[in-house]
């Protein structure tokens, strides 16, 4: 790890994206999802589950108005993750603990889009959005309505799960995005003031603890990329330092002599430059190892990235679905073992997703390396997007491979697998976390360092970056071609990635292929033709995946291919795909040669070879599975 060499990632301002697929999700972002969120943070759609996000807001609001004021304010119990309709004070707060991050994850996004495309009356929604937020900011600078509402003298008491820091982590990233859009300051300063609140809070003499879900880390780390402020890289650096230490900080606040729990769940159950293996909630572990990679690169820290490149390492080749997902159980959201990767169970939460993509990018930032840039690729078209369906309007929070509608109706271990997006959940995290990603999917496509520019990400944009002007015409995700003309401004080297799944690619210019990037020296106005042959293949999994035995997966390109009742008929078990077979596209449809294995009624019988019929198997892209109502779906098919 040489520090001279570090990258940088290219600015959303400094990008420009032009793409023919992702215009349309980023225009879908913006005209349905950040329209539709602004209205269920205002529980104002029908049948969609209550946010009470805005609501909390206001009431937070008030409490700050009879603060100051002077008046008595009443206290309510800040005991449970969540509070319902049903059992809670009418002026007490509502929904999870962490409600507020969803209010902040939509500005987050809006000033992603803002940059892309102004649009005043947007700004307008978010300047009283932020109105309301600051009016529900303490003196000393706390924010977090849960508290400010329900009991202030209880701040900071349980920060294993009460989530005040993980608000704090989504309050910083809306204020540098909503402040990076439109210069406004006002958001800004509140999330420095909080910010200012936990470097005095937190510390060596101070209190030693640490949230139990991750993101201040690399929270306080844009704050202290945005203001200099070293005090944000210390106490960034300082939670992940003091997380996992014995005694537990979460022993000892609760007045335990004996250490009587582990905490893998929250990634504490040892200190985080020893975590060699991704374990517990998956959102937590991507979240903490994105800001663990901040804090490496900045102080040039060997230990810590090196354990950011075996907890990579270890989700890449042993934890990570084909599709990206990651977290193979419901039950605390989590990492399993090595190599379980159940389909029907898996739990694969849209927001893990998003959350290696941040890990990913941050590494790219220390050490370029292209299966980290294949993993975001491969994460982004599959996982990312399946998450939101095609009109914008549903969301998947689990992302499995293989459903069946009935079994996620009848088999409670299955509950959480969805047959059909749903509109809005009580537990909102993941429709606005997709909403800030695909509105600031430009920022995951370039590193650069003095010498050397990547392009990791395929999309077509145009991009200032510190050496050239890039513009990049991409027809990739339909024939794997990508144009890109340079206008350098010195001479510098532009390194392309080759991706994983590529055997036969072309470059238009000569260069040098090293660790699957091609390189080339960039003297002066070029342009370099790029053809990477989009071949469908079958890809086989390790057969230490139980669950894949016998079955293969079909992918073209970027996309992971799954088969659904609509196309192929119910018992998509019965389909077998031929060793080898024809592959035939139309568009994004492949169609394969296959067969269908006769039913068989008789739950046990003495075995004789089995009937099959010819048939012609249709697989769409993953990421448009359940888009035509509840039915069927795999990813894997059985081989004959
Ligand atoms: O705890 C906040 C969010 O709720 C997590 O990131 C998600 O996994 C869900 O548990
Ligand atoms: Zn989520």
């Amino acid at each position: 790890m040489d520090n001279k060499l570090y990258s940088e990632h290219i600015k959303l301002k400094n990008i420009t994206i032009n793409d023919p697929f992702w215009t349309n999700e980023q225009e879908l972002v913006r005209n349905e999802v950040i329209p539709y969120q602004y209205e269920a943070l205002h529980d104002r759609i029908d049948g969609a589950e209550k946010s009470y996000s805005v609501e909390n807001f206001i009431k937070a609001g008030r409490v700050v108005e009879k603060l100051k004021n002077g008046e008595d304010v009443p206290v309510f119990p800040a005991d449970k993750w969540c509070y319902d309709d049903k059992n809670t004070h009418p002026d007490a707060f509502r929904g999870w603990v962490f409600q507020d991050s969803d209010v902040y994850k939509w500005l987050e996004a809006v000033g992603y889009s803002l940059i892309n495309h102004p649009d005043e009356a947007l700004e307008e929604k978010a300047d009283k959005i932020i109105d309301l937020i600051c009016a529900a900011q303490l003196e000393n600078g706390y924010l977090d309505t849960l508290y400010v509402i329900n009991n202030r003298d209880e701040i900071f008491s349980n920060l294993k799960d009460f989530h005040e820091l993980y608000c704090f982590g989504h309050l910083a990233e809306a204020a540098v995005s909503h402040y990076n859009a439109t210069g406004k300051r006002k958001i800004l300063d509140a999330a420095c003031r909080f910010a200012d609140l936990i470097c005095k809070t937190f510390g060596e003499d101070k209190i030693r603890g640490y949230g139990g879900h991750e993101i201040a880390e690399m929270a306080l780390i844009k704050l202290y990329d945005m203001t200099g402020k070293k005090e944000y890289l210390e106490t960034a650096k300082f939670f992940i330092d003091e997380r996992g230490k014995k005694p537990y900080y979460y022993d000892t606040v609760l007045g335990r002599t004996t250490v009587n729990d582990n905490y893998h769940y929250n990634q504490a159950h040892c200190e985080p430059r020893k975590q060699f293996e991704a374990v517990g909630h998956a959102v937590r572990g991507v979240y903490l190892y994105s800001g663990m990679a901040d804090v490496a690169k900045r102080c040039n820290d060997e230990e810590l990235f090196n354990a950011c490149k075996k907890l990579i390492e270890n989700i890449m080749h042993q934890k990570m679905y084909i599709t990206g997902g990651i977290g193979s159980t419901v039950d605390g959201e989590a990492f399993t073992f090595n190599y379980d990767l159940p389909n029907d169970l898996a739990y694969s939460e849209t927001c893990a997703s998003i959350g290696l993509v941040f890990f990913a990018r941050r590494m790219l930032e220390i050490s370029p390396d292209a299966e980290i840039a294949d993993t975001v690729e491969r994460t982004l078209y599959n996982t990312v997007l399946s998450g939101m369906a095609r009109d914008g309007k549903s969301f998947f929070y689990a992302n499995p491979l293989e459903v069946l509608p009935e079994a996620s109706h009848r088999d409670s271990r299955k509950h959480h697998v969805k047959p059909v997006r749903q509109k809005w959940f009580g537990c909102a995290c993941c429709p606005p976390n997709l909403a800030r990603m695909i509105s600031s999917i430009g920022e995951y496509c370039f590193t650069e360092n003095n010498d050397i520019l990547y392009i990791h990400q395929f999309i077509g944009c145009e991009a200032k970056a510190k050496n050239a002007d890039i513009e990049i015409i991409s027809t990739y995700t339909e024939n794997g071609r990508v144009h890109i003309k340079i206008n350098p401004q010195k001479e510098f080297t532009l390194a392309v990635r080759i991706p994983k799944w590529c055997n036969n690619y072309k470059f238009s210019k000569p260069c040098e292929i090293k660790n699957s990037y091609a390189y080339f020296d960039i003297k002066s106005e070029t342009e370099i033709y790029a053809d990477f042959d989009m071949q469908v293949k079958m890809i086989k999994c390790s057969n230490r995946v139980r669950a894949n035995i016998g079955k293969i997966a079909v992918t073209r390109g970027p996309f992971v291919y799954c088969i659904e009742e609509a196309d192929n008929g119910k018992s998509l078990q019965m389909i077998k795909i031929k060793h080898r077979p024809e592959f035939r596209t139309d568009g994004d449809i492949i169609y394969a040669k296959g067969c269908r294995e006769k039913e068989c009624d008789i739950l046990y019988s003495e075995w004789t070879n089995p009937e099959y019929t010819e048939t012609e198997i249709k697989l769409i892209p993953y990421y448009k599975w359940g888009n035509r109502g509840e039915n069927e779906m795999s990813v894997y098919i059985s081989t004959l």
